[in-house]
């Protein structure tokens, strides 16, 4: 397993991104500090210069192991569930948009509030349909460059689709593609899940990304979320790809990177 931690290309209002503003500024200080890569939280990738931006997490040795993409949610109102289906497109096409640079760094593309929430006047059935649906279309037009895509189960309070891991396997038999799977986040599973343990169990193979933040969303070690029997489990099921660290930037972001890498050191070596 490696490890990684989340970092946003533009200033962004989601509060859980430890490092936001001067980019190569803080490749730098991910790198210092002895992680293997960063996450990137990129609004629109037509936006961003890739070659500028891998030339710096090379230049660093950090590889980028999953692109976020709540900020088109967050910023623009894009969603998989949106009533007006030009949104429910953009939405499908921003996905599309990032494959080719999924493809050049082997990032999971993860569809977190991209899928929407169920909005007024829409029935609940409805807006999992055009869901299933978008993620089918992704899911088929990631396929042919070998990228995968992840949803994440999200808490209650952000959405009423897709809470908790067991319901994300049921979405991933319903879409029917093997290039998406599941990354399970523990501070969303803390709220949701019966067993964290046992849901990483169940999704197995299914399971291809993993946020870490402790039960109050601060860096891991800062709560009561007990990661050593997590990292057993992510062990015992052979998980081999990155614990990204996703936590709010408290009490600092640098304290927030320092203790999460520290925190996951000891279940790590
Ligand atoms: C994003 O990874 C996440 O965990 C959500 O809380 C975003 O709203
Ligand atoms: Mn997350």
């Amino acid at each position: 397993m490696k490890t990684s931690i989340v970092l946003s290309t533009h200033q962004a209002r989601f509060s859980a991104v430890a490092f936001k503003g001067d980019f190569e500024a803080n490749v730098l200080k991910i790198a210092e500090l002895g992680y293997d890569g960063v996450e990137l939280a990129i609004r629109d990738p037509n936006l961003v210069d890739a070659d500028a931006l891998l030339a710096v997490t090379e230049a660093h040795g950090l590889s980028v192991p999953a692109i976020g993409t709540g900020q088109a949610w967050g910023e623009e109102g894009l969603s998989f569930t949106d009533p007006e289906e030009s949104v429910r497109k953009a939405a499908i096409g921003r996905v599309c948009d990032h494959v080719p640079f999924a493809a050049r760094t082997g990032a999971v593309i993860i569809i977190g509030l991209l899928r929407g929430i169920v909005k007024p006047g829409v029935e609940h059935e409805q807006a999992y349909g055009w869901m299933v649906d978008a993620l089918q279309r992704c899911s088929a037009a990631a396929a042919p460059d070998g990228v995968r895509l992840v949803l994440e189960p999200i808490n209650r309070y952000e959405t009423s689709l897709v809470n908790s891991v067991p319901e994300c396997l049921e979405l991933i038999d319903a879409v029917g593609a093997d290039n998406f799977g599941v990354l399970a986040d523990t501070f969303h599973m803390n709220i949701e899940d019966a067993s964290m343990a046992d849901s990483l169990r169940q999704a197995g193979s299914r399971l291809f990304h993993v946020h870490f933040a402790d039960s109050n969303r601060w860096y891991p070690g800062a709560g009561h979320i007990d990661f050593a029997d997590l990292v057993r489990t992510l062990r015992e099921i052979g998980y081999g790809g990155y614990i990204s660290i996703e936590a709010m930037p408290m009490p600092d972001a640098d304290t927030c990177a320092v203790e999460s890498i520290r925190t996951l050191r000891q279940f790590l070596c």
